[in-house]
């Protein structure tokens, strides 16, 4: 059996955090990972026959049953996450009835899986359902995003073109958009569903004065989903404080970006 601390997942998912960390958008124990990992991979560093703890949830997963997880532990602090991996984090496969999950590593000291599991769990369900490469959830307190659910409208449609607007490549990246959501309690299955269901069609979410979701078939996709619709919030923010726009990327640069980048902006997004 090879040295889990070793494994390729392992490795990245401390990088992640700790870049998140190092960006200031998960501060003392916000944000949280959950990342689909492969059962045969899973197997060359651990026995998978070999469970911990048996870890209950507060939903049906069942749509989940028998998949492994690497997720973030509650109450954990990102900036600990690369000197102590396994208190930390865990690996765990949801039971077929989908009501608890088999903690087959890390989670040390009876630590549970992040509070915001409902809602990572929903959203894999859903992006699963349009999209089989999907892997990874990633939520964090993006701070420029954050503060711009401050001050913006938050018409999913305005805060979309918004953040197009204010970096050339954004809608490469997205050209799918944000979804925003009403203010709701996290950690809830209420929080849980609404994100679920807005990812159908985005691939992020902004919970308004908490922060985004965002999802994407390996870390460093996520990753960078979130960090390019963050830089947009950036340079918002910095025109804003620069007096405001003079001139801007118009709908027609959009539309011809779009076009030569091969991408489908949201339908009626664009005049
Ligand atoms: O606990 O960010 O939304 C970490 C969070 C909850
Ligand atoms: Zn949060």
């Amino acid at each position: 059996m090879k040295n889990i601390l070793e494994a390729p997942f392992i490795k990245e998912m401390c990088e992640t955090a700790e870049n998140l960390y190092r960006h200031g958008w998960d501060e003392r124990n916000g944000g949280n990972i959950s990342y689909i990992l492969d059962e045969a991979e899973v197997g060359k560093y651990l026995d998978v026959k070999d469970v911990k703890r048996e870890i209950p949830m507060i939903f049906n997963a069942e749509n989940l049953a028998d998949k492994y997880f690497i997720v973030t532990g509650t109450g954990r602090y990102f900036k600990n996450v690369m000197a102590h991996p396994s208190e930390n984090m865990g690996i765990v496969r949801v039971q077929k009835n989908g009501q608890k999950l088999d903690l087959l590593w890390g989670l040390e000291n009876g630590i549970l899986p992040t509070s915001e599991l409902p809602s990572h769990f929903m959203t894999h369900i859903s992006r699963l359902s349009v999209d089989l490469e999907n892997k990874v959830v990633i939520h964090c307190h993006a701070t420029h995003l954050l503060a711009m659910s401050f001050t913006h409208s938050l018409d999913a449609r305005d805060f979309t073109r918004r953040l197009w607007q204010m970096c050339t490549e954004c809608l490469v990246v997205f050209p799918d958009g944000v979804a925003v959501l009403p203010w709701i309690v996290p950690g809830t299955n209420e929080i849980g569903e609404a994100t679920a269901e807005s990812m159908k069609a985005h691939r992020l979410v902004i919970w308004p004065f908490h922060g985004v979701y965002g999802t994407g078939k390996d870390l460093d996709e996520t990753y960078g989903l979130i960090e390019t619709a963050e830089k947009a919030a950036e340079v918002y923010t910095y025109v804003q404080a620069q007096g405001g726009v003079k001139q801007a990327i118009t709908d027609q640069n959009l539309k011809d970006l779009a076009a030569a980048f091969h991408v489908m902006p949201v339908p009626g997004y664009l005049d």
